[in-house]
């Protein structure tokens, strides 16, 4: 079993010796007896270190019990006990109530997908087109995926890796995961707008953050492991609002499925051009987008990507224009 998370050292040791010490540790370096009391003492300031390192101020009392059922389930899905440990005593972990119940307030359709058509904006796109042309038909050589697609889809998602998210991509996922747990629920629906309350009603509060959990679990297991095994730290990642990551913002999940690497290091590195390039490239070919003819089953193929239509649009004219501009 792993030891509870949050609680205080104090509660951590549990035992008895410290009582003294921390009642007077002055006087205590101070009396006559006092080789045995300083070792005491220097004792209780390494355990206040200790706590002072090893506790999350974040996972605190009120609802460590949470945190810790999320750990125990993760280790029961076959993730390294010490791993965890490690990880979920690290200060950088801490929820983000408030950014889960903006997301929950976005809409897809108020998101400005016309700047991605916009001159400056495709500009920028051709000349990614010219600067990774190589990268660009080695992946077309491999996949027979054409290059104008795969890159309006980067261009979209993150304007080819400017913008790919500033958020803790496992903080999102913890909290997400956890978002219904009696402790952490209230803490979501208080950041929620007091005009968007008559939209986002408790109930519908709660069923949308029932399907987010389950998925994020999913993901934040599929992020764990894979970063694990990739040597990688996963606490080092930020991401979009919805955990998807890298210039190509996939779900942790989708790396295991679709992920390729491009530049052939044995590391499949969504935050490098040539491994996320080769990843969309991978996953069109999944969907088989070499065999879509029709404007409707392409639209199909870009729609399981990402499901606004406006998305689906935006991207499809972008590869259209990009077209002109390659091989
Ligand atoms: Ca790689």
């Amino acid at each position: 079993m792993i030891p509870p998370l949050g609680v205080t050292a104090l509660e951590h040791i549990g035992s008895i010796w410290y009582m003294p010490i921390i009642q007077n540790p002055v006087a205590l370096i101070t009396s006559d007896n006092s080789m045995k009391s300083f070792i005491q003492f220097l004792a209780f300031i390494c355990l206040l270190a200790m706590q002072l390192l090893l506790v999350n101020p974040i996972f605190g009392r009120d609802i460590h019990p949470a945190v810790s059922r999320l750990v125990e389930r993760l280790r029961m899905d076959g993730l390294d006990e010490g791993y965890l440990r490690d990880l979920f005593s690290r200060p950088e972990l801490k929820l983000m109530p408030r950014a889960i119940a903006k997301s929950l307030a976005r809409k897809q359709a108020s998101l400005n997908y016309a700047q991605f058509l916009e001159k400056y904006s495709v500009d920028r796109t051709i000349a990614y087109l010219k600067t990774h042309r190589k990268s660009l038909k080695k992946m077309e050589r491999h996949f027979g995926i054409s290059a104008p697609v795969v890159v309006a889809i980067l261009s979209v998602e993150t304007s080819c890796g400017r913008y790919m998210g500033k958020f803790e991509t496992v903080n999102i996922l913890v909290t997400q995961a956890l978002s219904l747990e009696p402790e952490i629920y209230p803490r979501i629906y208080a950041h929620i707008h007091t005009n968007e309350k008559s939209n986002l009603t408790p109930q519908r509060v709660r069923k949308r953050l029932e399907e987010k959990s389950v998925r994020a679990y999913a993901e934040l297991k599929a992020l764990l492991t894979y970063f694990k095994n990739q040597g990688m730290d996963p606490l080092l990642v930020k991401g979009s609002i919805e955990g998807a990551i890298g210039l190509p913002q996939f779900l942790p999940s989708n790396i295991k499925r679709y992920g390729f690497d491009g530049n052939g290091d044995g590391k499949i590195d969504l935050f490098q051009h040539e491994d996320a390039i080769t990843s969309v490239a991978s996953f069109l070919q999944a969907h088989k987008w070499r065999e879509a003819d029709t404007y409707g089953q392409k639209r199909k193929i870009i729609r399981s990507y990402n499901r606004s239509n406006y998305y689906v649009d935006t991207v499809l004219a972008l590869a259209a224009l990009l077209a002109n501009h390659w091989p």
